[in-house]
């Protein structure tokens, strides 16, 4: 056994892990990060693309700011394509000037590990059966494998930033934790390539023949998703296939304008809203997927992920700058605050956008549903006070200060 130590102990280096551990270690705060996977592999998960301002300011604050100001490109609006007519949500405009910035996970990811790798601080990549201790008590530790050794790792808390399936949320007793989660009967296909963007804004389509999105990493990388059959396999998706559904789907305007091309990648991922309460339990924190996950449509996942940090990164401030170990108290009921405004915001666009055919076992009650949210969708888009109710949340709410 060998042994280590450190003040806060980070499972996992997706980006709330990596966010969090740049943070502390800028205050002073000692913490090791734990991977599962090699840095390699979590960059090759392509991922979210739309950053809030709440985020941005946050990875400022992190000193990791530099390429992402540079090549983060900065939308006003986006555009809703309801049966190919376009609505815009003119999110700068309604909402007294907030913009979104759309630059990749993969790229701030990229950033973060760069500059934890050049402040010497320490990353554990391929850590086996990483396993928490003691979190109810006062020492805590961390049992995991690396290169055929085993270690043990003391720390005073523990940030479970490893995603929905790690293992953080496991080790909160079943009767102490309670969730909550629904599963959609679709799920998103998407895929990558090198091609300029059909349109310089974003466009989410709401289409007879399903949810189609047109994103982009930059000006010459575009990302695509098409609603699928949860039963659809990617290996049953051509990418010509992808692309004759997708200009089905798209505006006719913007179909003209639509530059196709080899995937660079393609994947599914299932829909799904889950929160776990509380998001701490003794020393332990969940934090970002490991503590919620929702449907992609709202752009709010990874979004949801940087408000925990910030929370977390308060709390750690004020525990290791002026002892107040009573702040931790705080991090569940301000992260859970605005992460059910940011579920109830990605159901609510979800519900909206998609095409609910085998919602229920009962047709009738599936197409009034579909009937109640295209009458929702026409409403908000109908009005000034509706558009500017869907751009307020899309580019995110205040995040809440610790006392
Ligand atoms: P991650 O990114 O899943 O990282 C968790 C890390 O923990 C590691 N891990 C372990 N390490 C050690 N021991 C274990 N036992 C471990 N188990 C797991 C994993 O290997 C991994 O490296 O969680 P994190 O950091 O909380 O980040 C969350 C975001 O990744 C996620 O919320 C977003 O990607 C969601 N999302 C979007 N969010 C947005 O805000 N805007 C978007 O536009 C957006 N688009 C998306 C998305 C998610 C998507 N998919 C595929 C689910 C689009 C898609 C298609
Ligand atoms: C993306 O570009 O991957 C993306 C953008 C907006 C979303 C979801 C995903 O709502």
């Amino acid at each position: 056994m060998i042994n280590g130590k450190t003040q806060v102990a980070i499972i996992g280096a997706g980006p709330s892990g990596l966010l969090l551990g740049q943070l502390l270690a800028r205050q002073g705060i000692d913490n090791v990060i734990l991977e599962r996977v090699t840095g390699d592999y979590v960059l090759g998960r392509i991922r979210a693309g739309v950053l809030e301002q709440g985020f941005v300011e946050l990875v400022r604050e992190a000193g990791v700011a530099e390429r992402m100001d540079r090549e983060g490109e900065i939308h006003e609006g986006f555009e809703i394509a309801v049966d190919g007519e376009l609505h815009r949500i003119d999110m700068k405009g309604l909402t007294g000037g907030d913009t979104v910035v759309v630059y990749g996970q993969t790229e701030i990811t990229l950033d973060l590990m760069q500059a934890r790798a050049a402040a010497g601080l320490e990353t554990v990549y391929e850590a086996a059966e990483v396993t928490p201790h003691e979190v109810r008590g006062e020492r805590p530790y961390i049992t995991y494998q690396h290169g055929g050794e085993q270690y043990r790792l003391e720390c005073d808390y523990i940030a479970g930033c490893d995603g929905f399936y790690g293992v953080s949320r496991q080790t909160i007793p079943a009767e102490a934790r309670r969730e909550f989660i629904r599963v959609y009967p679709f799920g998103w296909l998407g895929l990558l390539a090198d091609t300029p963007p059909v349109h310089k804004e974003l466009i989410y389509c709401k289409h007879q023949r399903g949810f189609a999105l047109a994103s982009m990493r930059s000006q010459t990388r575009s990302r695509y998703y098409l609603q699928v059959p949860l039963e659809d396999k990617v290996e049953d998706w051509s990418d010509d296939a992808f692309w004759e559904e997708l200009k089905l789907r798209l505006p006719q305007a913007a179909v003209a304008g639509l530059v196709t091309g080899p995937s660079i990648e393609k994947s599914i991922a299932p829909l799904r809203s889950f929160v776990c309460e509380p998001l701490q339990y003794g020393r332990l924190f969940l934090v970002g997927d490991a503590g919620h996950i929702v449907p992609p449509t709202g752009a709010k996942g990874l979004n949801l992920a940087a408000s925990d940090v910030a929370a977390l990164y308060q709390i750690m401030v004020k525990v290791y700058r002026e002892g107040r170990t009573d702040a931790i108290e705080q991090y569940s009921p301000i992260a859970l605050r605005r992460v059910w405004h940011g579920e109830r915001f990605s159901w609510w666009m979800t519900n909206m956008l998609h095409r609910f055919d085998k919602l229920t076992d009962d047709p009738q009650a599936d197409a009034t549903f579909d009937k109640f949210m295209v009458s929702e969708l026409d409403y908000y888009l109908g009005s000034e006070n509706g558009r500017r109710v869907i751009a307020e949340q899309y580019v995110g709410l205040p995040y809440e200060t610790v006392k």
